[in-house]
């Protein structure tokens, strides 16, 4: 059996011993390349950065195994017809969990005050406890539930809001207004789809209350840019700290680069991790040899 990567050369090392090893372990005899003839590949392990946008000469692939957990850039390729599987890997959601608690922890502790205190202004105001500052986290799925799980382990009320209805968390339009209202601190862990694409519009930040923190480790089109610089600077929106854009790497003369109330991390949330991943793509593949259904296939229809 083939398997390509088509991914950036420097994943190369990553992806060289760990995949025929995840492989070996998974019971599956392969040969792990970077070029091969298309009619020859099984299964194409990809990153969105490759080259590779025509997938028509792929005739005999049975899948395609995206390394990241986002898909916006290679759900609608129309010459896509093989299977489509996202990325879930413990690896990476340990990552998100990281970021998500620690700039949750930042804001909530309100570190700032006392690591930037150029004028030695003693104030001993004591921030609240985690159970008295409420989250809401916009998106429920293998990253959002992970992150609530490890807030509400702090104490911290977390409201969650997702597409369809689940116990203990809303849904739907009238839960998006509940759950913004009493969120101190949001975050955004929604795909970028045609319904998500602006879904923190100027009406909806309002409905936030005073002051409140926006975390955005989703995608940047989730957001209005215009609408939270505007919100930003009336003060209605309190800090920003945002991980992707809508045009990455953020241009140099992007408002949000020097905003004192936006805080920019340059789409290093959280990172597929070889060593896990690699796990999750030989079970996959496992699964295809044995006509099983694929974990986590991407639903065309709904974008992810
Ligand atoms: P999942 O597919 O597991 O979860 C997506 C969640 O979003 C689900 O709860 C889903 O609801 C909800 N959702 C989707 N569409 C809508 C909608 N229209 N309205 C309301 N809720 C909606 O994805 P992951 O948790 O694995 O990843 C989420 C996103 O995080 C990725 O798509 C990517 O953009 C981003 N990401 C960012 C990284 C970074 O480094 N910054 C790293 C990895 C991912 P339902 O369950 O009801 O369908
Ligand atoms: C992803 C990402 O989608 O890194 O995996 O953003």
């Amino acid at each position: 059996m083939t398997l390509i990567l088509f991914a950036a050369p420097a994943l190369w090392p990553e992806y060289r011993d760990t995949l025929p090893a995840a492989l070996t372990e998974a019971g599956i005899e392969a040969t792990l390349v970077t070029e091969a003839d298309p009619s020859q590949v099984d299964y194409i392990v990809y990153a969105p950065a490759s080259p590779l946008q025509d997938f028509t000469p792929y005739s005999r692939t049975k899948a395609v195994l995206n390394l990241w957990a986002g898909v916006e850039k290679i759900v609608g390729n129309p010459t896509l017809t093989q299977p489509l599987c996202r990325m879930v890997d413990p690896g990476l959601t340990e990552g998100m969990v990281e970021w998500v608690t620690g700039h949750t922890l930042r804001h909530h502790l309100g570190m700032d005050r006392h690591i930037v205190n150029p004028g030695h202004i003693w104030d001993p105001t004591c921030p609240p406890l985690a159970r008295e500052r409420p989250v809401t986290i916009l998106g429920m799925g293998a990253l959002g539930s992970a992150c609530a799980e490890a807030l509400r382990a702090l104490n911290f009320p977390v409201t969650g809001w997702s597409r369809t209805e689940k116990p203990g968390q809303l849904h739907g339009d009238h839960g998006l207004r509940r759950a913004l209202s009493t969120a101190q601190i949001l975050v955004t862990l929604l795909p970028k789809t045609p319904e998500t694409e602006n879904l923190l519009n100027a009406d909806r930040l309002d409905l936030l209350p005073q002051g409140a923190v926006i975390l955005n480790p989703g995608r940047g089109a989730l957001i209005d840019d215009d609408a939270l610089l505007a919100a930003l600077d009336r003060g209605h929106i309190g800090h920003a700290t945002l991980d992707v854009f809508r045009v990455e790497p953020l241009p140099r003369d992007h408002p949000f680069w020097t905003h004192p109330k936006v805080t920019v991390t340059p789409h290093i949330a959280a990172d597929t991790r070889a060593i896990t991943a690699a796990r999750v793509i030989a079970e996959n593949i496992r699964r295809g040899e044995a006509g099983e259904p694929f974990l986590h296939q991407v639903d065309r229809a709904r974008g992810y």
